[in-house]
Parts: structure tokens; sequence; C-alpha cells
């Protein structure tokens, strides 16, 4: 075994990727990603005591949500931005263990490993992840798989904490929630019970950081609306910006409106074109293709520069590596990094804005528009008209399709149950699993389009809302009791705090897709389907 990784839906043989990554990440940076996690498990060990006493440890918080950010699947496939990482992790590390000295902070029992262990020499250091590895199956495979599971929701929520905070929206209870987590995982004795009660509250806290996300996105950008969004190019270069970072694209958009270039969108990107702030902006084009897997093929077409601010990133073909730049937690080994912002100053976008005004327009791949932008306040505008098509029986089921989009061959089954759910019914989605659906011609009812969608995975919290709506509007004791069917596609550990807010709000008899979790065990499986009727689709 080179590697040990199971976080993702697309886990070799359904097990795990223990050669290399069919994501592509190598031994190497699997490696130094694990140890970069137990390091930040170390510093929310101590950060936690310090949050217990009101000890402001912002430099931590940020610390936490930007190392494991670097951990999701296709964020970060750089081994020396890892190493850094982890380097500064030592240094901050040392911070708080300062602060727990003069403090007077003292530890009933001994410190663990992970507050403890320094080797500053990457190759030493590689050779560390076999006890990690270890460490990460201790007493039986139930307690670890829960331990994941309750890893990969706070992993999920360190995505949203950042995107939040880049926007300048945090919140203490959270942070203090993933610290707690994460140190509570360190804990060779941890029983089942606390697991389940962390990963309960891991769906709590799920439900908060999406609702924080979604202010910090709504109070900036303005509220998302119905929107038409062109899918053909123009006849000048673009940029082609993916992931989800809105803060980033806004920089962008600013920073290159009158270079003669236009701005496309790339999967996860496309909800931008909803928000009226980014409206104004007449060379925001377009979205150019369809979802993260397909990039290898659409990249090389678009001709000009592409920007990933986040994931998914797949590992570039050498005929457009060069035209490859990333930002934020994103990296690649030979790829152009943009820095992060410095004393409240923008981004500096120059060297990609330059570089696309000597690229040829993009080539045409398709052409027509997709209709957007039904988060929750859209869909509340629209409440009138909906109830009015459920009391007339012309809507009478909704199926929640959100999640996300991956390569395997058996997510066509997105796109066959799409095409054959009945006339009454609509789908409401968010993330790139739409991109499965979105093109389809579904129709509308009474005007209303069959398919709605919110926005990106995040906004999977507006579809909640759009549920606890009509629950209240029907009178419906249960939100089970609605008209609702949820058919979930899962691919990376944000869609890990989707699903636990979903059943934290009580939503029970989720299909989930195409696969279960391999991280989760037979048994927890079990307890899955029989606490919350949690399914794999057939
Ligand atoms: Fe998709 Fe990738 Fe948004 Fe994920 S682009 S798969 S859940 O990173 O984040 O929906
Ligand atoms: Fe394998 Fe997924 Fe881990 Fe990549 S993130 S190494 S594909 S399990």
């Amino acid at each position: 075994m080179k590697m040990f990784c199971y976080q993702c839906q697309e886990a070799a043989t359904g097990i795990g990727c223990t050669i290399k990554g069919v994501c592509g990440k190598t031994p190497e940076v699997s490696d130094l990603q694990d140890i970069l996690v137990y390091l930040t498990k170390g510093i929310s060990f101590f950060a936690y005591e310090l949050h217990k006493t009101n000890i402001n440890v912002e430099f931590a918080d940020k610390f936490m949500i930007d190392s494991l950010f670097t951990t999701i699947t296709n964020v970060n496939f750089d081994s020396n931005t890892i190493y850094e990482k982890i380097k500064e992790g030592y240094k901050i590390r040392e911070k708080l263990n300062e602060l727990i000295k003069q403090n007077n902070i003292r530890f009933t029992s001994s410190l663990p490993e992970a507050c403890t262990f320094y080797i500053n020499n990457k190759y030493e250091l590689l050779n560390k992840t076999e006890s990690i590895r270890i460490i990460k199956n201790i007493k039986n495979e139930d307690i670890t798989s829960l331990r994941e599971l309750l890893l990969y929701g706070v992993k999920g929520m360190s995505a949203y904490a950042h995107h939040a905070y880049v926007l300048g929206y945090k919140k203490k209870e959270i942070f203090q929630f993933m610290h707690r987590s994460l140190s509570r995982t360190l804990d060779e004795n941890i029983e089942i019970d606390e697991l389940l009660t962390l990963i309960n509250e891991c769906g709590k806290y799920g439900v908060e950081v999406m609702a924080l996300l979604d202010e910090a996105h709504t109070k900036t950008y303005g509220n998302p609306e119905i929107t038409e969004v062109n899918i053909g190019v123009g006849n000048r270069p673009g940029i082609l910006i993916s992931g989800h970072d809105l803060k980033d694209l806004e920089e962008l958009l600013e920073q290159s409106q009158d270079e003669n270039i236009d701005i496309y969108t790339h999967c996860e990107m496309l909800p931008a074109h909803y928000y009226p702030a980014f409206k104004k902006y007449k060379h925001f084009k377009g979205n150019y293709g369809n979802a993260w897997w397909k990039q290898n093929e659409e990249f090389e077409k678009f001709n000009g520069p592409i920007l990933l601010t986040t994931n998914c990133l797949v590992p570039p073909k050498e005929t457009y590596k060069d035209k490859l730049y990333t930002t934020g937690p994103v990296s690649y080994e030979g790829c152009i990094h943009i820095p992060d912002r410095k004393n409240g100053k923008p981004k500096d976008f120059s060297i990609i804005i330059n570089h696309a005004k000597k690229c040829l327009p993009p080539t045409p791949i398709e052409n027509g528009i997709i209709v957007g932008g039904f988060a929750h306040a859209q869909i509340l505008n629209l409440a009138d008209k909906i109830i009015e098509a459920i009391n007339n029986k012309k809507i009478k089921k909704f199926v929640v399709m959100a999640g996300c989009d991956g390569r395997m061959n058996t997510r066509e089954y997105y796109t066959r149950f799409a095409k054959n759910l009945p006339q009454d019914t609509i789908i409401l989605t968010a993330g790139c699993a739409k991109y499965r659906y979105i093109k389809l011609p579904l129709g509308n009812i009474d005007g209303i389009p069959r398919v709605l969608d919110a926005g990106q995975c995040n906004d999977s919290y507006s579809l909640a809302l759009v549920a606890l709506k009509l629950k209240e509007i029907f009178n419906f004791n249960d939100i089970n009791d609605l008209p609702i069917f949820y058919n979930i596609a899962w691919y990376e550990q944000k869609a890990v705090i989707v699903l636990l807010a979903l059943l934290y709000l009580g939503v029970k008899n989720i299909y989930l897709g195409p696969t279960l979790p391999s991280f989760l065990s037979p048994n927890i499986k079990k307890f899955l389907n029989i606490h919350f009727g949690l399914k794999e689709i057939k």
C-alpha cells in the first residue's frame, strides 16, 4: 500500500485509493495531506481550550479552515504547498502553546502526539504517515467509520466557512465546534455514542455555516434572481473561471472590464450569473462547458486561460497546463498561483488578464441558454404561483436532486431519472449534479421551469429553507409529510456536510448515490438506514 484515501465517492474499487488517487493525487500528496490534517487536529486541541476561555485565536481558526480546505478532493495537488502549510502549522501550534502556558491552562492527561510531533524534513515526515494510518484504525471499524464521517463533515464545513470568511463573515461558535470535533477525533478511547452526538451537531453547525455563507453571498451580491445564462461564446478572447469563490470572480471582473476580453464561468461558477451584483459587467459573457470532470476536454477548447478558485481541479493535460492558473486553496505543480490578498488589497489578476489578450476566442461547444436563480428568496417570490399549481394538482411532487457530478458512467442514471419523471414533477437542484439534466428540454408547469436551480452545492441550504416554508404553508407537522423526494448525488466532502445538515433537519428516506461512501462500515450503513431511512440508489 503506497497511500490510503477513501474520502470521496470515486475511491478505487469502492474501497479506497492505495496506489494513486483516481482523482490524480500522488501518494506523496496524499501522505502530506494526512499529516496536515493530523497536525490541524493537534492545533484544534489547543485552540479549543483557548476558545473555551474566550481567548481570541482567530489565526488558528483561519489556519484550520485553510488547511482542511486544502485537503478536500480535487483542491490541491502540490506537495510543496502542502509541506509549506505543515511548516506554518508548526508555528501556529507553537503560538497556541505559548498562549496555553501564559494563561495557565493545564491538562489532566498527557498531550496527544498531534500536539507535539515535529519533523522538519519533508521526506522523514512521509515516514510518519504509516503511524497516522494506524492511529486512524485503532479500536474497531465502526468507530473509525464514524470518526471519518465526522472529519469529512468538518472538512466540508471548512470550505463553506472559508468562503464566508473571505467575505468578512465568521462565527465563533462554528469554529469552536470544528476545533472540538477535530480534537475529539484524537481520543483513542472515544465511544460510539459521543461520535454520534458530534455527528448530529456537525449537521446542526453545517446548517449554520451554510446559512452564514448564504448571508455573506446575498448581503454582498444581492439575492439570486431568475436569469437566462448564455452557453454560447462571443468573438473576443476570454478567461474561464471555475470553482466556487465569488470574491475572486468579483475582483477578476472588476480588473478585466476595460481589457477587451470576456469572462466565462465553468461548472460551479455558473450560479454567479444569478446574482444582481455581477449583472452590471457587460463582459461577463456566459457559462462555458459542463461539470468539473469534463474539463480536460473543455479547457483545451476554451483557448484562453483558466482560473481555478476551488475544487474541482482535474490534473491538467500538457496542452493547456500553461494556461491554468490557481488561487486560494488550490494549487498544482507547474501552474502559476495567484497570491492571496494582502493588507486589504484585492488579488492581482493582471497576469491572467494579459495572458488572455494573446489568446484566440473560445471554440464554441454549444449554443442556447440555461435558466437558473431559484434560491430561497426567488422561490418565495414565486410562492403564490407554486402553491396555486400544487392546489390545482399541476405540481404533484418535488424531487431534490442536489449534489455533485462525477466521472462514473453509472451517473447517467441521474439523466435517465430526470427524463423519466412524470410531467407534474419539479426538480429542485443545487451543485454540479445539475449538469446531468439542466440542459434537457424538460419544459415548465404554468411557466415554472421543471428544473429549479438554486445555485452552488452550498445553496442546498436554500432547498432546505424552501422545504421548511412549504411545511409551514401547508401546515404539516413533519417535513417528511411533504411531497418531496430526495435523490442526492455525492462526490466529495462538501456533500458530506450537506447530507449531515439534511439529516439534522429531520429529512428522512434520502436516496444517495451513485454509491454509499466507502468509509461507512456495514454497521454504520445499517444504522443510517434504520434511523434515517438512508438508502443507496438502485
Ligand atoms: Fe461539484 Fe466539485 Fe460544488 Fe463539489 S464542483 S463536486 S460538492 O467540489 O463542490 O458541486
Ligand atoms: Fe481516491 Fe477520492 Fe481520495 Fe482521490 S480523494 S485519492 S479519488 S478517495
